[in-house]
């Protein structure tokens, strides 16, 4: 009978991976965990309990009504500042950064941001949603950490990770040594070690991007959809497309069985609609954790510079073959002006 090893074990197993840790990150990461489980909770029962609704609005008990994304914001900071590891909080939900001025954290080191409930349209319908969380030290060494400590480049990441609240709950995370996977058993409570040593296949058969936008994006992009429609035995064409507009569950799909995953630029949107600090980069550093490959089109996804904490980034991610080759429709169709 296999030993199960739950999501704590395994940070403090892997704790001799960093010779000159003290326990700060594992601590944050089991921080982490557990507002997992708290907004899993309130994901599983959104239906029963009517939080689904908008926010300002009233629930049958007459409670202030929460929309889901903001009740989750609220449980991951919350968790942040009861842990005492966290100095400054990025979520898609506040504009500014949150600094955690507490006594408990007076000595914190880390930085977080967070998206706390990406997809989260799509409830409703019952389409797998997510939480993506990314982790840096802080720059500065003395006083009250600032947004020059918070606009940092992908490559210093120290940690990054998502939730998935599909038909099993799991988290998947990276501190640079290899990426693991933990599917929450409701039973016990917990996150058990499920998916060891995550690996992406070098290819796959699988193109995801929301096709609706198509008149919208460069050649490049329109050339390598053709490509990927056209039959071609040696080369597993045509390819599926498979897009749930949930970059999580959309990325975890392609994590697990190989695929590329694009959200390009569009005429309307230069830049793309993704957001490079709590939605690109975490997701671009467990893929390329997991032997994939994550860039702009052009330009690796972690090398790009911060400079606002809600910058947009386009993506193209996943299996490494699979992004090379769009990259070559990308230079060859729409050149980096
Ligand atoms: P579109 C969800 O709103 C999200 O931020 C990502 O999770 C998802 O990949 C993308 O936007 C979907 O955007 O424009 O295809 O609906």
């Amino acid at each position: 009978m296999s030993i199960v090893k739950t999501l704590g074990q395994f940070i403090i197993e892997r704790q001799k991976d960093f010779p000159f840790a003290k326990g700060e990150l594992s601590r944050l990461l089991r921080d982490l965990g557990i507002a997992a489980k708290i907004v899993n909770r309130a994901i599983n029962k959104a239906g029963l309990i009517d939080i689904l609704g908008e926010a300002g609005s009233t629930n049958v008990q007459g409670e202030h009504q929460k929309k889901l994304d903001l009740y989750a914001n609220e449980q991951f900071i919350a968790a942040l500042q009861c842990g005492g590891e966290c100095c400054i909080v990025i979520s898609e939900e506040n504009d500014e950064y949150i600094y955690i001025d507490s006594e408990v954290s007076k000595d914190a080191k880390y930085i977080v941001a967070l998206d706390p409930l990406d997809g989260s349209s799509n409830i409703d319908v019952n389409v797998g949603v997510g939480t993506i969380f990314s982790i840096y030290r802080r720059k500065s060494l003395t006083g009250h950490a600032t947004l020059n400590d918070a606009l940092q480049k992908g490559t210093e990441q120290v940690a990054s990770g998502y939730i998935i609240y599909g038909s099993s709950t799991m988290l998947v995370y990276t501190t640079g040594k290899g990426v693991n996977g933990f599917t929450l058993d409701p039973s016990i409570g917990e996150f058990c070690l499920s998916h060891p040593d995550l690996k992406i296949p070098n290819s796959g058969n699988i193109y995801s991007i929301n096709e609706g936008n198509y008149n919208y994006f460069p050649d490049g992009v329109k050339k390598y959809i053709k490509y990927c429609q056209v039959e071609d035995k040696l080369t597993n064409r045509p390819y599926t497309s498979r897009y749930t507009g949930s970059m999580v569950a959309d990325l975890h799909r392609t994590l697990i069985k190989g695929g590329v995953f694009i959200y390009p630029p569009t005429s309307g949107a230069n830049k793309g609609k993704l957001r490079l600090v709590y939605e690109c980069n975490p997701m671009a550093f467990i893929v390329e954790q997991a032997g994939g490959r994550a860039s702009n089109g052009y330009n690796r996804i972690l090398d790009i510079e911060v400079e606002e904490l809600h910058q947009r980034s386009a993506i193209f991610i996943g299996s490494t073959d699979m992004v090379k080759k769009a990259e070559e429709f990308m230079l060859s169709f729409s050149p980096q002006t």
